[in-house]
């Protein structure tokens, strides 16, 4: 997620993994890493000094904000919000030596708040691996990665849809347009073979003039392979299309895209900032049927069947006569995920915390009753003082919600973040469903169902048996 009002970013380092012996069945969330300032894995020292010379690497200004896993990889983006940013798409390794971190004032500084545990060392770091290599973080060229906010991995294929929104100084900048910064694309990657699938540039019809921010992806499958990207552009307000198939896209805008007036100032702890993002968080329904979405500066939760999405080809009456609020969140928040199992988890920034729906709760006993369902049980799952802006949401394959917490708050705050507090976290917490593109070739109607439940008891078995 992203926000435009910001001053000082401060980041730094470190992980200390907890807890990761709990039973893998507690609902309570675990932290797996965190960092107060976060760190990369460099080539050697001589490039991390010239890269800090040249302004190329500003430690202060990396935040962790995506996240998505794959096997036993975790992927996370630092999106270039602020310049300095060395790498905007990364894997998370752990490091053994605190001489690997490459530089004599990181290792020193490689401390959590409570180190006085004997069971925390120095010598345990995880850092961020530049994926799928710095080449590919190479700003001003074209074809790497400028600005990756998110990226959804489809679990059948292993490939990972980056989304690039393109760079330019200024997010909000109208006045500069791509033909003097990269464009707008999608890079589809092959984790397995190690090389690019696929790319597509966004037309300029579509997104990429004015103010605008890829931020959010999922996938809708047909016949069993991925072939619709549904992304929000949180600073257009859109909602943009991709069809992998016959590489064409379009978008759709609509009133409740916008950042509401009513929630732009939102208060964190003892903070507050202003908002001007709108449509941010999506999720998709197991059976790709059905679209959910959120503006951040709003509380309203938006349903559209995607079948529209495909037919309407960017018509915007058609999109407004088909989408529906469907509920009100208790607060305004970021990411969001729906469960193969029909659970819709967001993020409640107000809150410090996820919010769970329970879908089947509400779904009554009518068939089809999707196309009128309503957001009416929804629940506090988790809540936390440290979640300080739960940013980005990821279910696993063995049954965990993995969560990114980037606390925005303070880095767009006058203080900022402090170096010797923790600032970014990645939590995991058993939620016994696994992510929505579980089925990759759903059948419609009760059938899915089932062969849901099916899954998730299968996949909660194998997870059972491996802790
Ligand atoms: C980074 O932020 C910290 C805390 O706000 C500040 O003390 C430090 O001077 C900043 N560093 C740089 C290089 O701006
Ligand atoms: C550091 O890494 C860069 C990039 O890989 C390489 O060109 C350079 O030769 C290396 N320098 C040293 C001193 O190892
Ligand atoms: C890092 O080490 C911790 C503790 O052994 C482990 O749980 C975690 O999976 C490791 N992460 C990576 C990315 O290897
Ligand atoms: C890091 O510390 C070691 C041991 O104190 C020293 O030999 C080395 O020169 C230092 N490296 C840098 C880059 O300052
Ligand atoms: C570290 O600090 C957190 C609170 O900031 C606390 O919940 C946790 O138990 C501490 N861990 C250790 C090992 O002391
Ligand atoms: C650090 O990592 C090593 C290798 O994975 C492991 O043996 C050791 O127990 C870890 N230390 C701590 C404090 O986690
Ligand atoms: C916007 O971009 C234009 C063209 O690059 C530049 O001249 C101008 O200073 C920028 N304005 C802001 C507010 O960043
Ligand atoms: C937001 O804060 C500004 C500055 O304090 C204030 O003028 C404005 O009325 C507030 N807006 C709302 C909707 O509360
Ligand atoms: C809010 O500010 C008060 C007074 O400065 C302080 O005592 C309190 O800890 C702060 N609360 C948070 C959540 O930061
Ligand atoms: C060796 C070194 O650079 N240590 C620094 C660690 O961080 C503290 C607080 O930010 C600094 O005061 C030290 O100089």
């Amino acid at each position: 997620m992203i926000l435009i009002k910001y001053s000082v970013t401060v980041i730094s380092v470190v992980w200390i993994h907890i807890a990761s012996c709990v039973a893998s069945e507690s609902p309570m969330p675990q932290v797996m890493y965190q960092w107060n300032i976060i760190e990369y894995e460099w080539p050697n020292d001589t490039v991390k000094q010239a890269k800090t010379a040249s302004g190329e690497y500003i430690p202060n200004n990396s935040a962790i904000n995506g996240i998505k896993l794959y096997k036993d990889k975790v992927f996370v983006t630092v999106p270039r919000l602020r310049p300095g940013v060395p790498s905007t798409l990364n894997v998370l390794v752990n490091v053994t030596s605190p001489k690997m971190t490459s530089s004599n004032m990181t290792s020193s500084n490689v401390t959590s708040p409570n180190m006085t545990s004997s069971s925390m060392t120095l010598s345990n770091v995880t850092l961020l691996r530049p994926y799928p290599n710095w080449e590919m973080q190479t700003l001003w060229n074209c074809d790497a990665l400028q600005r990756v906010q998110s990226m959804e991995v489809d679990p059948h294929a292993g490939h990972m849809w980056i989304v690039d929104t393109g760079y330019r100084e200024s997010m909000s900048n109208v006045s500069t347009v791509p033909k003097d910064a990269c464009p707008p694309k999608i890079i589809i990657f092959d984790i397995n073979s190690h090389s690019i699938a696929h790319k597509y540039t966004f037309p300029l019809d579509v997104t990429g003039v004015g103010r605008f921010y890829l931020n959010d992806i999922v996938l809708g499958f047909e016949n069993g392979a991925a072939r619709y990207a549904y992304i929000s552009d949180t600073l257009a307000y859109k909602l943009v299309v991709y069809d992998y198939k016959t590489d064409l896209s379009w978008a759709y805008t609509h009133p409740n895209m916008v950042a509401d007036a009513a929630y732009k100032n939102l208060t964190i702890g003892n903070e507050t900032t202003t908002i001007i993002t709108g449509i941010n968080g999506i999720a998709l329904s197991p059976d790709y049927q059905y679209l959910y979405y959120s503006s951040v500066a709003g509380v309203g939760l938006h349903q559209i069947k995607t079948s529209v999405l495909i037919s309407a080809r960017g018509d915007n009456a058609k999109f407004a006569a088909a989408v529906r609020t469907i509920g009100t969140k208790v607060s305004p928040g970021d990411g969001m995920a729906y469960g193969s199992n029909h659970n819709l988890y967001y993020s409640a920034l107000g809150e410090n915390g996820i919010y769970k729906w329970d879908v089947r709760k509400d779904l009554g006993s009518a068939a089809g009753s999707f196309d009128s369902i309503e957001m009416k049980t929804h629940a506090e799952f988790v809540s936390d003082a440290r979640m300080q802006w739960v940013d980005t949401l990821a279910i696993d394959g063995a049954g965990f919600l993995w969560f990114t917490t980037s606390r925005l708050n303070k880095l767009f705050s006058e203080g900022g973040v402090q170096h010797h507090e923790p600032n970014f976290y990645i939590w995991k917490v058993y939620v016994g469903d696994t992510n929505y593109m579980t089925v990759a070739r759903p059948t419609l109607g009760a059938g899915s169902t089932s062969s849901s439940i099916l899954m998730i008891c299968l996949s909660v078995i194998f997870a059972a048996c491996l802790l």
